[in-house]
């Protein structure tokens, strides 16, 4: 066990109240990471709310079992013994930083970003796990909690999320080893299997038949894009998590170094712009963090509050640099 496991497991055995934060845009990995603490603490016979500035997609709903997602005004009055932030890469993803910080005297981070800003009062960041999902079950374990079908749920969804059901390139082995040790706890792995992956909405089809003929790409074809305007999110009627789901038919194409999807988050801006990036030796974390963004060596993220066209040129010139 790490000195920051051992500063986290004390600081949660000490607090009889927590407040446990998913990020903004929750993904599977922030809400699979809630829920298992949730329940764990829950068990312990602490009182636990968690909170998030966005809802839970209808696609992570069942994660969340017997759970609520307050809003941020639900919470704002109340303190709490400690906060929890799960995956939450740096202040900003926490959603409301100011009113995390004021609800509790310790802020507990437990993430595994490399970009990881640490703004917690206790951190602990392990970039080599493949999701925050794996350092809630090496926590649980320690603290003896027992893997209840819920959280075993709550813990594969995450973990096979954020590693594209196993197969990104980041996969290490121990994940494999944590999947199987949960797998055998599901009530049903097939049911969970189909509900994470073999489901697409017909939006989500036509948006993806869209950016397939609409591809961008740099001359040796090693650089991959493609820019959405909001009209198009509009015209297909598209949701957040159909539109985030575009990148990953970006980055297997043959030959394809880098992936990039530039998409426009309202009719006026501001842009949200992902890298992938298959390559060990091209770090996307960098590119991202160059535009007040972060992320993983592999996938990264950042917001630019200019147009379409500008986050095009700004961002690509960077790679033009590197590779092209
Ligand atoms: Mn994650």
């Amino acid at each position: 066990m790490t000195e920051s496991q051992t500063h986290v497991t004390e600081a949660l055995g000490r607090a009889n109240t927590v407040l446990i934060v998913l990020h903004v845009h929750p993904d599977g990995d922030t809400t699979g990471s809630a829920t298992a603490l949730a329940y764990a603490l829950k068990w312990m016979g602490k009182s636990v709310t968690l909170a998030c500035s966005d809802a839970v997609g209808s696609q992570f709903q069942f994660l969340l079992g017997d759970w609520t997602v307050s809003s941020w005004d639900m919470v704002l009055d109340q303190r709490y013994d400690a906060s929890v932030t799960v995956d939450c890469g740096d202040w900003r993803r926490v959603g409301n930083f100011e009113a995390a910080r004021n609800a509790a005297p310790v802020m507990i981070n437990i993430d595994h970003h490399q970009s990881n800003s640490l703004f917690g009062t206790i951190n602990w960041v392990e970039p080599d796990a493949n999701a925050t999902a794996v350092l809630i079950y090496r926590l649980l374990q320690s603290m003896s909690v027992p893997l209840t079908p819920p959280i075993a749920t709550a813990l594969y969804c995450a973990l096979s999320t954020d590693t594209g059901s196993f197969m990104y390139p980041h996969t290490i082995a121990e994940s494999l080893t944590v999947a199987s040790e949960l797998a055998r706890l599901l009530p049903s792995l097939r049911q969970v299997n189909q509900a994470l992956w073999a489901h697409r909405s017909w939006a989500q089809t036509r948006l993806i038949g869209w950016a397939l003929s609409n591809l961008c790409t740099s001359p040796s074809r090693r650089v991959v894009w493609i820019a959405v305007p909001y009209a198009t999110v509009l015209a297909y009627d598209v949701k957040d998590e159909d539109a985030e789901a575009l990148i990953d038919w970006l980055r297997p194409i043959e030959g394809v170094a880098v992936a990039l999807v530039f998409r426009e988050l309202s009719g006026t801006g501001p842009i949200k712009v992902s890298w992938r990036s298959s390559q060990t030796e091209l770090n996307v974390a960098e590119f991202a963090r160059a535009f007040g963004g972060g992320g993983h060596s592999y996938a990264s993220a950042a917001v630019l509050t200019v147009n379409l066209e500008q986050a095009e040129t700004a961002v690509l010139s960077r790679l033009e640099d590197v590779i092209w």
